[in-house]
């Protein structure tokens, strides 16, 4: 699978007061020029997460740009996004393969050294590593794992690493400095006050 973006968007509906506002980042993003949205509303009923699913696919097509399902392969392929994001939890990589094909694309979030060998083991396309950085959302699960931590995974594994957690303008260098082939991040994009500035910004940091 040729995994050929730097710079993978994930969703947080809850930035936003309404989802017309929601809706209008995203759509920002993608005018900036963002070729991935990973949908990842992981608290939202399952047939309201299928209605979005479909509008995702909706705005992500009109750009040309793929979209990535958290979690849940049975709206991927409701919806034909372009794969699957797979937390530890849940469905391991090789179990969601026989589920979406060759062709869908798997991610799979990792935190340690052990998880991203065992990803790659299992059949995942690409892989987040982190929380690099200390962020609000990941405060409850420890110390942020920190760049050389990155470094060694980056060199491990001979699938694509994504750096996520806390990225921000000034980190980018440093993420890609230490063997990320891109970053993954939210508020970087999407907290922005403009966000499709910000996109524009980040994707010409990261070289995309
Ligand atoms: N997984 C590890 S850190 C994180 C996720 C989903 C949150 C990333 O959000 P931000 O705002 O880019 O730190």
């Amino acid at each position: 699978m040729n995994i050929d973006f730097k710079l993978y968007l994930i969703t947080d509906r809850a930035l936003f007061s309404t989802q017309e506002m929601f809706f209008t980042a995203i759509e920002h993003a993608l005018e900036g020029g963002v070729k991935v949205v990973q949908l990842r509303e992981k608290d939202m009923p399952t047939r309201q997460l299928l209605s979005l699913a479909y509008k995702m696919r909706e705005m992500t097509a009109h750009y040309n740009a793929k979209l990535i399902i958290n979690d849940r392969a049975d709206i991927a392929l409701s919806v034909a996004a372009d794969g699957v994001h797979l937390g530890q939890a849940g469905m391991p990589a090789f179990a969601v393969r026989k589920v979406i094909g060759d062709m869908a694309i798997i991610g799979v979030s990792t935190h340690t050294m052990e998880e991203a060998i065992a990803a790659e083991q299992e059949g995942a396309d690409f892989i987040t590593f982190g929380p690099l950085y200390d962020t609000p959302s990941k405060r409850a699960y420890g110390r942020p794992v920190g760049v050389e931590q990155l470094k060694k995974v980056a060199g491990k594994v001979s699938l694509p690493v994504f750096g996520i957690g806390g990225i921000k303008e000034t980190t980018i260098g440093e993420v890609i400095g230490h063997g990320a082939q891109g970053i993954a991040l939210i508020s970087g994009i999407l907290g922005a006050s403009d966000v499709r500035a910000a996109a524009v910004h980040y994707l010409k940091e990261v070289g995309e």
